[in-house]
């Protein structure tokens, strides 16, 4: 059985970042539903088409388009020795939507990036200015933090004594250090 790992942490905690540099160290997918939701956008499929205005609203999109999109993602080959999930359960029932299709062991590994707020803040603009995300605008930012702490912390006690909290503050490859000397205890 290979590694499941699931990154949870807000909006600017690093999953991204973090979970595409262990996807390069472990060689198992990097599985970002943010990501593929995007690239659903561009592309202008039908399920791109439904989740553009929640996205660009800062909201969730509604569990059934994710939870299809993630199964059909795990049932590829390429995810049966394990994979690195990225903002995905972003709540309880996309948490139990993950157990129902993979099983109890869909997660072995929980990583919680903790960052401050003000921080998450920051590199959201920061990142607005480079790629000029259309969800990164400090209103949208300031609504997906509030979304986070309704809809995804919750999700730690969900999974109890499982998360390892990681300290995501400081340079990205002093938190990637963090994250393997998690991952080696
Ligand atoms: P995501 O793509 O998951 O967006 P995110 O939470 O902002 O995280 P991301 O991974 O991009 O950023 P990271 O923290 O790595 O979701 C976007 C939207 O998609 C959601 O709002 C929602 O609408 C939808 N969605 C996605 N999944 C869903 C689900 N399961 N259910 C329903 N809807 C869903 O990095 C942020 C920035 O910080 C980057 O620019 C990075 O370079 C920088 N950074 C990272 N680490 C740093 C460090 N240590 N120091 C300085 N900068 C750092």
């Amino acid at each position: 059985m290979g590694r499941r790992i699931l990154f949870l942490g807000p909006p600017g905690g690093g999953k991204g970042t973090q979970a595409q540099m262990l996807h390069r160290a472990l060689g198992v997918p990097h599985i970002s539903t943010g990501e593929m939701l995007r690239e659903a956008v561009a592309d202008d499929t039908e399920l791109g088409r439904k989740a553009a205005a929640y996205m660009a609203a800062g909201d969730l999109v509604p569990d059934d388009l994710v939870v299809a999109m993630v199964e059909e993602r795990l049932a590829r080959d390429d995810a049966a020795c394990g994979y690195i999930l990225d903002g995905f359960p972003r709540n309880a029932d996309q948490a139990r939507a993950l157990e129902a299709a993979v099983g109890a062991d869909a997660v072995d590994t929980m990583l919680y990036l903790a960052v401050d707020e003000d921080e998450l803040v920051t590199r959201l603009l920061k990142r607005a200015e480079r790629e000029g995300r259309c969800d990164d605008t400090e209103a949208t930012i300031r609504h997906r933090l509030e979304v986070f702490l309704a809809e995804t912390q919750p999700l730690v006690d969900y999974y109890g004594g499982a998360v390892r909290t990681v300290d995501g503050m400081g340079e990205i490859k002093a938190v990637f250090c963090r994250v393997i000397n998690e991952l080696a205890t």
